[in-house]
C-alpha cells in the first residue's frame, strides 16, 4: 500500500464507516417496507434488505482491513504497516450482490414466470462471469493484464446493458404514467451506478497512480455501491408501491404474517 497523508487515510476511513451505517439502516427500511406491498413485491423487497445486509457486513470487514493497513508514522504520515489489506471482501460481496440485484429488478417487472426465469438466468451468468473476470485483473499489477480482464469483463457488462434495454423497453411502454417512469428511473439508476465500476478499475492504469489512485478508487466504489444498492434499493421500493396502489391493494388489508 502507498502512504497517506492523514487527510487521505480518513476521506476513506469515514466513508467506509457511514458506509456501513447506511447499509444497515436502507436494509432495516427495505424490511419494514414489505407491509407497504402487495404479496407479490415483498420478495423485491426483502432481497433488497438482504443485498444492503451483506454489503454492510463486508464493509465493517473492509474498514477494519484498511485501519489495520496503515499505521501512523512519526512524521505524522499514514504508511503501510505490513498487515494485507484485503479487496477480496469487495468481490467476493460483488458475487453475491450483483446478481441479487437483477433480481429484485426482474422482480418488479412483472413478466409472466417463464419469461422472468429466462430472463434472470441469462442476467446472472453474465453477472457472475463479469465479476469473476474483473478479479484477476483488480489484483493484478500489471497493465495489461488489468487491460485484458477488463475488456473480457466488458463483455457481460454490455450484455447487461443490452438485454434490460431489450427487455425493459416494452414493459415500460405497457405501463404508462408512474409505474413505467419509474421502472426507467430504475434502468437509469442501474446504468449510470454501474459505469462508476469499469471506470474506477482502470484508475490505476489511467495514471492515478500510488495515493491518488488508491483513494481514487476506494471512494468511487464506495460511492457506487451506496447509489446502486441502497438508492436503487429505495426506486424498487417506489416501484413496487406504485404497482399495488395501482392494482388496488390496500396495505392495511394484507397483513405481514402469512
Ligand atoms: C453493489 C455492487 C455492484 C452494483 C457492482 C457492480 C460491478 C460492476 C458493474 C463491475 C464491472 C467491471 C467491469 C465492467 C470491468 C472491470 C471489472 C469490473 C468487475 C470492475
Amino acid at each position: 500500500m502507498p502512504d497517506l497523508t492523514p487527510g487521505q487515510f480518513q476521506l476513506v476511513y469515514n466513508l467506509l464507516s457511514l458506509t456501513v451505517a447506511t447499509m444497515l439502516a436502507a436494509g432495516l427500511f427495505f424490511y419494514g417496507s414489505r407491509a407497504h406491498v402487495a404479496h407479490r413485491y415483498r420478495p423485491a423487497l426483502l432481497v433488497s434488505a438482504i443485498v444492503v445486509w451483506i454489503a454492510g457486513y463486508h464493509y465493517f470487514r473492509i474498514f477494519q482491513s484498511w485501519e489495520g493497513a496503515f499505521m501512523l508514522s512519526g512524521e505524522g504520515a499514514y504508511t503501510a504497516s505490513g498487515a494485507f489489506f484485503n479487496d477480496a471482501y469487495r468481490y467476493a460481496d460483488w458475487l453475491i450482490t450483483v446478481p441479487l440485484l437483477l433480481v429484485e429488478l426482474v422482480a418488479v417487472m412483472a413478466l409472466a414466470k417463464d419469461e422472468a426465469r429466462s430472463l434472470l438466468t441469462k442476467l446472472v451468468i453474465a453477472a457472475v462471469l463479469m465479476i469473476a473476470f474483473g478479479y484477476p485483473g483488480e489484483v493484478s499489477d500489471n497493465a495489461t493484464t488489468k487491460w485484458v480482464w477488463w475488456a473480457a469483463a466488458m463483455v457481460p457488462y454490455l450484455y447487461i446493458y443490452a438485454a434490460l434495454f431489450s427487455k425493459m423497453g416494452p414493459v415500460i411502454a405497457a405501463n404508462p404514467g408512474r409505474v413505467g417512469s419509474l421502472l426507467g428511473l430504475a434502468r437509469n439508476v442501474l446504468i449510470v451506478t454501474w459505469l462508476f465500476y469499469p471506470i474506477s478499475f482502470l484508475a490505476p492504469v489511467l495514471g492515478l497512480g500510488g495515493a491518488t489512485g488508491e483513494v481514487f478508487l476506494q471512494v468511487g466504489y464506495t460511492i457506487a455501491d451506496i447509489t446502486a444498492k441502497a438508492g436503487f434499493g429505495v426506486v424498487i421500493y417506489m416501484i413496487a408501491a406504485a404497482r399495488t396502489e395501482q392494482e388496488g391493494h390496500g396495505a392495511t388489508t394484507e397483513p405481514l404474517a402469512a
